[in-house]
């Protein structure tokens, strides 16, 4: 069985009044997950935590059947949630964003709806698993600004995927191998906007992950974190002692 080593922040940021991210660590189940609510009123509180306990129910099983039980349990939180949001007078969306990494010892796959992300960091290269479900993501795929253009967009925080925003919800997934050495990163939005790609590989590329975790939040809270900041930064340990004695 491997064993995975995890090292998480869920930060309220130095702005906002409320935290309305939320994060899972179940690293004996293989399964980490970072939700982003929106909603004011603590909705999105409610709503990004409503996701986290959903998934923290996921039991066992193969790769495939537990990723099935992820998205089961996604719409399930999504129909009670649009249902929640509909009785507000006038009604409004109580959502969240999601990203789920699933492993089984040699391969994952990463699920998500809207702009929470997943990284993985191998041999030093750095790779954006997931793509942002966002009014910019998708003027940059339809070729009407380019992705330098993106950065800083004004429109940059319109998501256009989150649970709770549609009846329907619809997912992505990625799936791949998961190799000894490899490093995860999941993370809200308030940590990726923040801090550039190269602090996150610094951060990913660290022999310990607890340290270099209590750095990453220090770094984020110094550049200003306007939003709540929540990530996880996860590794097989058997992968870190390989990185360790590699180096
Ligand atoms: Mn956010």
């Amino acid at each position: 069985v491997t064993q995975y080593e995890t090292a998480a922040r869920c930060h309220v940021g130095t702005v906002r009044k409320v935290n309305e991210d939320a994060i899972l660590a179940a690293p004996q189940a293989g399964l980490w997950a970072v939700a982003d609510g929106m909603g004011g009123h603590m909705g999105g509180a409610h709503a990004s935590r409503a996701v986290t306990e959903a998934l923290a129910r996921i039991g066992g099983g193969e790769l495939s059947q537990r990723a099935a039980a992820v998205r089961q349990a996604i719409a399930a939180v999504n129909a009670e949630l649009t249902d929640y949001g509909r009785r507000f007078d006038p009604p409004r969306t109580v959502g969240a964003t999601v990203v789920v990494l699933l492993a089984d010892g040699e391969r994952f796959i990463c699920v998500w709806a809207g702009d929470s992300r997943a990284y993985r960091l191998r041999d030093g290269g750095l790779t954006q698993l997931t793509r942002d479900h966002s009014l910019v993501q998708q003027l940059v795929e339809s070729g009407l600004i380019s992705s330098a253009q993106s950065e800083n967009h004004p429109d940059g925080h319109i998501i256009t995927r989150a649970v709770g925003a549609d009846p329907q919800i619809e997912l992505e997934s990625i799936e791949g191998d998961w190799l000894p050495g490899d490093t995860f990163l999941l993370c809200s939005d308030g940590l990726s906007r923040v801090v550039s790609p190269t602090v996150l590989v610094m951060a990913m590329s660290a022999p310990e992950l607890e340290p270099s975790a209590a750095h990453l939040i220090d770094t984020t809270l110094e550049c200003g974190a306007p939003d709540n900041v929540s990530f996880l930064l996860v590794r097989a340990a058997s992968g870190s002692r390989n990185a360790t004695c590699s180096t």
